[in-house]
């Protein structure tokens, strides 16, 4: 029935084997990571239902999960180490034994009736220093394809792994066993209260058990390459964040390399692919999503992206908001939870043009124009390879990285924040990056306009205790010294007291990182004032932009009494760590207190 194993490592066969016995599927799968195998894959799922061909887009596909598994289901995740301190207070904990041996009794014969694929995946360019290899056991085909597209896939990542490599081990189920005879739905999975998303960093390993949806599923992606990877980038002294990638070059050709943290719903995919509106400025693509970071022999900070495809959220993706992912989605793509229209082609609110006269909506249901309900859901997603990009930078398979210049935070923001503001050190750059605050939107849990802080765009995505994680960026800092990339926080939405968006954002937003590479040269000038550095008016580029002066004062105003305000929550946010918090945050606060007198 299975196939003999292609692996050489004696580990891997072990775990294989001890996976499939308790598991007990039908047959065992090696995934080699070909084209051929996708396309079978695809043909198998076109079969059964659970692909819907668009004619429109050439090789591509879109699947609807059941409305139960949409997205990312953050407090069925866990962080489990033998001590609870470990976790910290932003994860949700249980203790190893008593978590493995609920899941144990989940994944016993939780794969009868269905294929397990043993999917061979490298986060970062196979071979590369800073990759590291992951091995996925999954019960889900369409998971298989997705992680094609999301990390390098096949025979060759067992060629690097060779008999006594190191690998991750991923074991996920659906969560739907088949009895002999029982016909099968669409999108298996497990009701809620049984999924668990669980990670054991202390051994590297994740299980995660009931969903087939994103993060959840594509185990080399949030699992692995943030709540994994950062604690092992604590103990190996490198760094694994949640952030875009790109690289700007000036009209001379000098190039800066940028990375960027933003909680969701901030724009994210729609930074990493700008096109610049400010003149002879060219922006290139690195990553969407996440940057491993290590110190080269130059003692100057690494960036990859160890993945290698994007996993976007669809609605309001438009030409207008994002012409790149727009022209990286045009074919050979995976499409989740969108509209399908009459002609074969996807939709989701937010796309350009008019809304089509007749769909099936996200839950396969005949949608109109006047129907009550969205057409695709707000988490809709679309997976392409990061090589579809068309401005996707040369250099985005370089083993060994691009030299980070710039590190940018932020968030949403009605009031209160400015545009741009630079960090006046390293460990002001931290306070900045541990307040990081949005405003919740619908894409959020709780009311609409409630500040929730999100340390560094981390909180769901940290595997320890965020105590140490603060720690562990000052400890980075002072190693890289005086070659530590510039820090800065941007908030593109601060609105008018009626309400309107005082900056146009997108493409404009180039002018800010423009601002940002000259004060990295040295070339401009910056205002002190209490919170940080902020452009003077003659610095900032703003040719061909028709922007009413009165606006930009706005975007720079600094309101003492409303960050005054704010101080309290800061507290409250920082007393939550403990002793965990570094002495070094709690004095950044002092100082920011003191300068707004
Ligand atoms: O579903 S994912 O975790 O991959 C995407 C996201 O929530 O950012
Ligand atoms: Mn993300």
């Amino acid at each position: 029935m299975s196939q003999p194993t292609p692996s050489a490592n004696q580990k891997l066969n072990k775990w294989v084997q001890e996976c499939a016995a308790k598991c007990k599927p039908d047959k065992v799968y090696w995934c080699d990571g070909s084209k051929a195998e996708y396309d079978r894959l695809m043909q198998e799922m076109l079969a059964t239902g659970m692909a819907v061909p668009l004619p429109k887009r050439p090789n591509s596909f879109h699947f609807r999960s059941d409305p139960s598994d949409v997205a990312r289901v953050e407090d069925r995740t866990f962080i489990s180490y033998p001590q609870q301190i470990e976790a910290g207070p932003t994860n949700n904990w249980m203790a190893p034994d008593q978590l493995k041996k609920t899941m144990n009794e989940l994944y016993d014969g939780c794969m009868q009736g269905r294929t397990m694929y043993v999917i061979p995946f490298s986060m970062g360019p196979v071979g590369s220093p800073l990759a590291k290899i992951g091995i996925e056991i999954t019960d889900s085909p369409y998971v298989v394809c997705n992680m094609h597209i999301m990390t390098r896939v096949g025979t060759r990542v067992l060629k690097v792994l060779g008999s006594d490599g190191e690998f991750i081990p991923c074991l996920h189920s659906i969560g739907a066993p088949l009895k002999p005879g029982q016909k099968d739905v669409s999108w298996p999975c497990a009701p809620i209260e049984k999924k668990y998303i669980s990670h054991f960093p202390d051994e590297n390993l994740i299980w995660s058990y009931g969903s087939g949806y994103g993060g959840n599923a594509l185990l080399g992606k949030k699992c692995l390459a943030l709540r994994i990877a950062s604690a092992m980038a604590r103990r190996e002294g490198w760094m694994a964040e949640h952030m875009l990638i790109l690289r700007l070059t000036s009209p001379e050709g000098r190039q800066y390399h940028v990375t960027g943290a933003f909680p969701s719903a901030c724009g994210k995919t729609n930074l990493a692919m700008l096109l610049p509106t400010v003149k002879g400025w060219k922006v290139e693509t690195v990553g969407d999503d996440i940057a491993w970071m290590k110190i080269g022999p130059d003692g100057r900070l690494y960036a990859i992206n160890p993945e290698s495809g994007f996993f976007g959220v669809a609605p309001g993706t438009s030409y207008k908001s994002n012409p790149m992912a727009m022209d990286s989605i045009k074919e050979n793509a995976i499409f989740t939870n969108c509209a399908v229209t009459d002609d074969g082609d996807v939709w989701w609110e937010g796309m350009d043009g008019e809304p089509p006269a007749h769909a099936i909506d996200w839950k396969g249901r005949d949608w109109t124009p006047a129907s009550k309900e969205v057409a695709a859901h707000a988490n809709a997603r679309f997976t392409a390879h990061a090589s579809q990009c068309p401005i996707i930078s040369s250099d985005w398979e370089k083993p060994e990285g691009v030299p980070i210049d710039i590190f940018i935070f932020g968030g949403r923001r009605a009031s209160v924040v400015p545009l741009v503001t630079e960090a006046y050190n390293w460990d002001h750059g931290v306070f900045m990056g541990s307040t990081a605050a949005s405003e919740t939107t619908a894409a959020n849990i709780g009311a609409v306009g409630n500040l929730r802080r999100d340390p560094f765009a981390m909180l769901p995505f940290c595997g320890y205790n965020m105590g140490d994680y603060f720690a562990h960026w000052f400890k980075m800092g002072d190693t890289l010294g005086g070659k530590a990339p510039k820090i800065f926080y941007v908030n593109w939405f601060r609105k008018s007291p009626e309400g309107k968006f005082l900056w146009p954002g997108f493409g404009e937003n180039s002018r800010v990182l423009k601002w940002m590479c000259e004060r990295v040269d040295g070339k401009v000038g910056a205002v002190d004032t209490p919170i940080g550095r902020l452009p003077r008016k003659e610095d900032f580029d703003l040719e061909g932009l028709h922007i009413a002066p009165t606006v930009m004062e706005e975007l720079f105003k600094v309101d003492t009494a409303a960050w005054k305000a704010e101080l309290p929550d800061i507290e409250k946010h920082f007393a939550k760590f403990g002793d965990r918090l570094p002495a070094r945050l709690a004095n950044q606060l002092q100082e920011i207190k003191k300068r707004l007198g």
